[in-house]
């Protein structure tokens, strides 16, 4: 096992990530912006190193500061957290040939899984169900598009090999816009991304976004904890997510967990990571795959029990998983709320200094942040400055409990999403269960 790990991230991913290690008995050194020198995980850390100033590409994105940092404190690994450099394959790259290990897959398959029509190709071999689609980037020749597109059917969604996430994409309905639809979208991507791949697939209207979690040593042991509901987003982002995802018959989650464990041994997956799919009418879709520990992986934590954080550190230190499939048991369900420092009504982020932070608590509650009384948010980075999240042994009980919660929470001197968040708890179709990917936008559309 390791002897002391960087954290390269910040705010309650390093809090998160710092609190695994000292239950594990690792040392750890927290690496910072200026502005950062005050974080909470930064005084808790063993040591702190100043990587460099305010914005995130002179400090969380530099990757020398960062490596000279694990070299002076003799750190043996790099947990990257999510966001920043923690699906950067060159970085880990970077990690592994300087002589430390990056806490995630190898390079190469985070590269694999960075190119979508690999990931998918990939994916597709395994056996995870796939969309209907180009299997592969779309060709020069005109003709070959509209006979590809013809063969999938209108709608269909021209998606960046390089993108992800939601960007570089683009919904074509007619046959007459398709060829100039492919060259806007080649454009954005090459643009955007310096790579001009674009790929087709079928559109589906109305999915929701159901992920699989899974964990896997890289030396052929995998398992799955699950899945997880996402569809409340806005513009890309989510608001709100929940485990186990609502409503799938037990027989079909079951056969795509299957599927997906499968894929992480056939690719020699190392660590945690998280399976997208669309799923509708019955039947999931692989979209993506997410190389990192995700912002919502504390809902599936609540359902079964497992340290995703500890168990990424103990695979990653080429130990194998401390538990295994017929160990997890998913138990209950969990709901987790972002809470943004941003205007309810507008979404403009609202930096500023936290005058008074009241978390809330009780059976069943998790508030997973760096907030205190005094604390300064910064303008430089994402706006979410909490995590609420609830257990029951129902859903209604969980939801119930994450009402309370909102309710009883305080951030006093910043504006935040709390009052948005509290809204959605009390909404008569979320609350049945099952909403789609539109349903949010469309909700704040009315
Ligand atoms: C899609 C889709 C419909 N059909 N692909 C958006 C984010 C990226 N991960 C993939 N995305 C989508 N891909 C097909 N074939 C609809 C979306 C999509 C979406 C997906 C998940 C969560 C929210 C979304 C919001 C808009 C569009």
């Amino acid at each position: 096992m390791f002897d002391k790990i960087l954290i390269a991230n910040r705010g309650e991913i390093a809090l998160r990530v710092l609190r695994a290690c000292k239950e594990m008995g690792i040392k750890t050194v927290a690496v910072h912006s200026q502005i950062d020198r005050d974080l909470k995980h930064v005084r808790l850390a063993d040591e702190s190193v100043c990587i460099g100033p305010n914005p995130s590409p002179k400090s969380y994105l530099n990757v020398p500061a960062i490596i000279a940092a694990m070299e002076i404190t003799d750190s043996q690994a790099v947990h990257p957290g999510y966001g920043f450099l923690a699906e950067n394959a060159d970085f880990a790259e970077r990690v592994q040939k300087s002589g430390f290990t990056f806490i995630g897959p190898d390079p190469d398959v985070i590269r694999m899984m960075g190119d979508k029509v690999e990931a998918i190709k990939a994916m597709k071999k395994a056996g995870v169900p796939t969309v209907p689609g180009s299997d592969g980037p779309l060709p020069e020749d005109e003709e070959e598009c509209h006979a590809i597109a013809k063969r999938i059917g209108y709608p269909i969604i021209i998606k960046a090999a390089a993108g992800g996430g939601g960007r570089g994409m683009r919904v074509v309905h007619t046959e007459a816009a398709l060829i100039n639809s492919i060259q806007i979208t080649q454009g954005e991507a090459k643009a955007a991304f310096g790579d001009g791949t674009v790929y087709m697939e079928k559109f589906l209207q109305n999915p929701r976004h159901v992920e699989v979690q899974i964990l896997s040593d890289g030396q052929g042991s995998a398992i799955h904890l699950g899945d997880r509901d996402c569809s409340l987003q806005r513009r890309h982002q989510k608001v709100l997510e929940e485990a186990p995802a609502p409503g799938i018959p037990q027989e079909v989650r079951e056969a795509t967990y299957a599927a997906c464990v499968k894929a992480c041994i056939d690719i020699k997956y190392k660590g945690a990571g998280t399976f997208e799919f669309l799923y509708e009418d019955g039947r999931f879709y692989f979209i993506e795959m997410n190389t990192r520990i995700q912002v919502e992986h504390p809902v599936s934590e609540m359902v079964t029990g497992i340290d995703l954080i500890k168990e990424q550190i103990r695979v990653c230190s080429g130990l194998p998983l401390s538990i295994k499939q017929s160990d997890v048991v998913i138990r209950g369900h969990s709901f987790e709320c972002r809470i943004n420092a941003e205007d309810p009504k507008t979404f403009m982020p609202c930096p500023g200094l936290v005058k008074g932070f009241h978390a809330p608590g009780g059976l069943g509650v998790r508030v997973d942040s760096h907030l205190y009384n005094g604390y300064s948010v910064p303008p430089n980075y994402d706006s979410m400055i909490a995590k609420i999240i609830t257990y029951g042994d129902t859903r209604e009980i969980a939801l119930n409990r994450m009402r309370n919660a909102l309710d009883e929470t305080i951030v006093d001197g910043i504006r935040t999403n709390i009052p948005l968040q509290q809204m959605l708890v009390r909404d008569e179709a979320f609350r049945k269960g099952g909403v789609n990917i539109h349903y949010l936008e469309k909700k704040l559309a009315e």
